[in-house]
């Protein structure tokens, strides 16, 4: 059996990915074939019904998912996990509580509350017995640090058993600095240090989401392994309009 995300992920490995935010299979399928480790499913700030993002991950092969939850809520962790997604991704997560609350959601007993059904990472009721042996090892749970408040509790949520990465939402977490959008901003940057000094200490894998390859490239080379980059609907706004552009002059 092959090595799973989480594995992967817990050891360091750099895993390059990006954000998709279309409910589609055959985009799914389009940026699977394009060289990424992983990719971001975005249910979060992105409408995707939970039917739609089970067939992007049936389109998604052999490259492993990891889905953002619309928040930190046992039905949508459910939701995403019996979907077959590799990991989950749990926005917004700024206290310890919160990061071990995640943590029950995502996992069998006796480690959480998570329970079987006939879903499809069961085998549609087929393989109860030999996915649940394996769910709670090889379940990748992401936590966001994407608040001033996360940032100051820090150290108490890499603390957390069971909690796999931390992900830094520049975007948020300069937001709540009251410095929207500005996520080079010397603040921004210092509070993203922070949280990468904690993670690096406790030794848990740190992402990074960047809209462009130079961004995510900076955050790589300070031992950032976990890579989001772009997403899918803003790749295809930045060609069309450089095709339209270039022809319209
Ligand atoms: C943010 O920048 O807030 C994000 O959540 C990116 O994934
Ligand atoms: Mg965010």
């Amino acid at each position: 059996m092959s090595e799973s995300f989480r594995a992967r992920l817990r050891k360091g490995e750099s895993l390059v990915g990006t954000i998709v935010a279309i409910e589609s299979p055959e985009v799914v399928e389009v940026l699977a074939a394009s060289g990424f480790d992983w990719l971001f499913i975005d249910a979060e700030h992105s409408p995707l019904s939970p039917a739609g993002v089970q067939r992007m991950l049936i389109a998604a092969g052999a490259v492993p998912c990891a889905v953002r939850v619309p928040c930190n809520d046992e039905a949508f962790i459910k939701q995403a996990l019996d979907a077959g997604a590799a990991g989950i991704i749990v926005p917004q997560v700024n206290t310890p509580e919160a990061a071990a609350l995640a943590v029950h959601r995502a996992k069998y007993p006796p480690a959480g509350l998570r329970g079987v059904g006939p879903s499809r990472a069961l085998g549609y009721g087929y393989g109860i017995a030999d996915y649940v042996a394996r769910a709670n090892e090889d379940t990748a749970v992401i936590v966001q640090a994407e608040h001033i408040d996360a940032v100051a509790a820090i150290d108490d949520i890499v603390a957390v058993p069971g909690v796999d990465a931390i992900f830094i939402g520049p975007f948020d977490l300069s937001l709540s600095m009251n410095l929207p959008g500005q996520v080079d901003h010397p603040a921004v940057v210092a509070a993203i240090e922070r949280v990468r000094e904690a993670t690096l200490r406790a030794g848990l894998p740190l992402g990074y989401f960047g809209v462009g390859p130079e961004s995510v490239r900076h955050w790589m080379m300070r031992g950032f392994s976990l890579l989001a980059c772009g997403v899918d609907l803003m790749m295809l706004g930045a060609r069309a309009r450089e095709v339209a552009a270039s022809l319209r002059g």
